[in-house]
């Protein structure tokens, strides 16, 4: 039986590579900075194997490989993303970025047979000026979050390159699930729209309604980062689905599908959810179509649905 260990797997994403690797007959193991909303529901906690870990001391890091052997590291930990990506600058860069350097010496000082697959962002892109972005494309990043992001992407590619290690960036675009909190967009309208279909609310409020993301189903982009680490050679790739939609049209699918029109309850919430960048990313992942065989399976009407539909499930159990 083989080994991964996830950092940050009690977030959204952890669940859903939990669930993954379990299928292929994997031992998980896990490590955490506390319990969030994302593999606590999926009800899969059990199944892994919480270890010692800091983040901050890579001697430490490095003897928790020594001892646990996992063969992969999927590093999902990350600080401050969404709304907060300019919140504690300096621990934003500490914890997405300089911790993933003591990660990367860690794994050389252990066990250099060690595979990594970083989860990247496509903040990092910030100002772009290819309307659609690949692997090639430059990056500007306009958060401290993305800058850290981009830090760490850059570590990832000196290893690979200096040491010979197999480390892997996924450069993943907004990534969405029933397991998403209402700190980002969807999760908000998705629930939103479950109180205000149980009558337990009147309206929503949203910021820019004209925002466009490239969103994707977070299952399928987990199965992407698991592919990158089964492959004869680390690389980086996009994981996105190539198709951008506007927040309007979320909520227009969304409302529509419980039969209401989103026009008569979303109003604009005056606090304002701007971002600096407001630039609309879209990723080409064409390079993980050829090469990984990867495709994102869940259309976006789908997943606003299936969205709309837990939040539903959810909210009835929270009043009974
Ligand atoms: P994002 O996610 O900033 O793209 O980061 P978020 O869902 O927060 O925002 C998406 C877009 O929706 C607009 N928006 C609102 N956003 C929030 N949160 N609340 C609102 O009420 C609202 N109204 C409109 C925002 O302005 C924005 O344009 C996500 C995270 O997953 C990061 O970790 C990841 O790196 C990037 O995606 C890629």
């Amino acid at each position: 039986m083989r080994t991964a260990l996830i950092t940050g797997v009690t977030g959204q994403d952890g669940g859903y590579l939990i669930r993954h690797l379990l299928a292929k007959d994997w031992k998980v193991l896990g490590t955490t900075r506390g319990f969030q909303d994302g593999a606590r529901p999926l009800g899969l906690l059990n199944e892994v194997t919480f270890i010692d870990w800091d983040m901050h001391d890579t001697s430490a890091m490095a003897a928790s490989l020594s001892l646990h052997k996992p063969s992969a590291v999927f590093n999902l930990a990350a600080r401050s993303s969404g709304q907060g990506m300019f919140d504690e600058p300096v621990k934003i860069i500490e914890d997405n970025g300089i911790a993933v350097t003591r990660l990367l010496e860690a794994i050389r000082m252990s066990d250099p047979t060690i595979r990594l697959c970083q989860a990247s962002s496509s903040e990092m892109f910030g100002r772009v000026e290819e309307s659609r972005q690949t692997e090639r494309t430059p990056f500007k990043p306009r958060s401290p979050y993305g800058a850290a992001k981009l830090y760490a992407h850059s570590m990832i590619d000196i290893y690979r390159r200096h040491y010979g290690l197999f480390a892997c960036s996924a450069i993943l675009y907004n990534h969405e699930s029933p397991k998403r909190s209402e700190s980002f967009v969807t999760g908000k309208i998705a629930r939103g729209v479950a109180r205000i279909k149980l009558g337990l609310a009147d309206g929503l409020k949203l910021g820019n309604l004209d925002a466009r993301r490239d969103w994707g189903y977070a299952p399928d982009y987990m199965e992407a980062m698991y592919l990158m680490l089964q492959q004869t050679a680390p690389d980086d790739y996009i994981v996105a689905t190539g198709e951008t939609h506007s927040v309007r049209e979320f909520c227009e699918i969304a409302f529509g599908h419980v039969g209401l029109e989103s026009g008569d309850f979303v109003s604009d919430d005056p606090v304002g959810h701007g971002r600096a960048a407001e630039v609309p990313l879209c990723g080409d992942s064409s390079k993980a179509r050829r090469v990984l065989g990867w495709q994102p399976r869940t259309q976006f009407a789908d997943m606003v649905r299936l969205m709309v539909d837990d939040a539903i499930r959810s909210a009835r159990q929270l009043t009974l």
